[in-house]
């Protein structure tokens, strides 16, 4: 299976962290924004990352190609069959996918991505709004939620911590640094979902491509 994208997309280490939960074999193409790699366009008919060639299916977005592997490849499950259970894993992914991931892109889209890769600048007053305006209301909702469990549904790791845990690295990007004064819950359940060996491999290399771009 080939997975396009780039290690510092929210969408992309989300799927990355599932793949390596799930003991998946994969390579990861490296693509950009606008990446015009033909088998990346095939693949992803908006231009958007992640997308995948699985043996010559093709499918873009994060949340279908985690549907499709989820449903082909059941074991160890991370979308949870217990209908309660499912439903709170689905809302935790909308969660992350929507409001935490367009905070986070605010922020890392107009203070990195812009200046840094694309060569223009960024939206400095839409970055500043989104830490002050919407993540804090973010960041206190999810701390009143984290539950005792150390996991954001049951009692064991889904779908759920790895795509809320993914866009804290990209606030991570922009020096915004989780205070376990303030967020202790947050700070101890993303710590433990980071440094999973099925993130942290990835989030070492996205730091280390990070220090070298933040330093050009
Ligand atoms: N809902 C999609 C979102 C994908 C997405 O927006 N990816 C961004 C990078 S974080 C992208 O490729 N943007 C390029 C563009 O919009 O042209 C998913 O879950 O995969």
């Amino acid at each position: 299976m080939i997975v396009y994208g780039s290690v510092v997309s929210p969408f992309v280490r989300k799927l990355l962290g599932y793949l390596g939960e799930k003991g998946l074999a994969f390579e990861l193409k490296g693509v950009g924004i606008g990446d015009p790699d033909p088998g990346f366009r095939a693949a992803s008919p908006l231009g958007k990352m992640p997308a995948m060639d699985d043996d010559g299916f093709l499918l873009a977005d994060s949340s279908a190609i985690i549907q499709y592997l989820e449903a082909k490849h059941p074991e160890p499950p991370l979308i949870p069959a217990d209908p309660q259970q499912r439903g709170q894993v689905i809302w935790w992914e909308e969660f992350a996918d929507t409001v935490f991931a367009l905070c986070s892109g605010k922020m890392f889209f107009n203070r990195i991505v812009a200046p840094k890769f694309l060569g223009r600048e960024g939206d400095l007053a839409a970055a500043a709004l989104a830490e002050s305006e919407e993540l804090p209301k973010l960041l206190d909702y999810l701390e009143g939620a984290i539950p005792a469990s150390g996991f954001l549904v049951g009692d064991r790791l889904t779908l759920a911590d790895l795509a809320v845990a993914s866009p804290l690295m990209n606030f991570r990007h922009c020096g915004t640094v989780i205070d376990p004064a303030v967020h202790p819950k947050i700070a101890a359940w993303s710590e433990a979902i980071l440094s999973r060996p099925s993130m942290a491999p990835w989030i070492e290399k996205e730091e280390r491509m990070m220090a070298k771009v933040l330093a050009a």
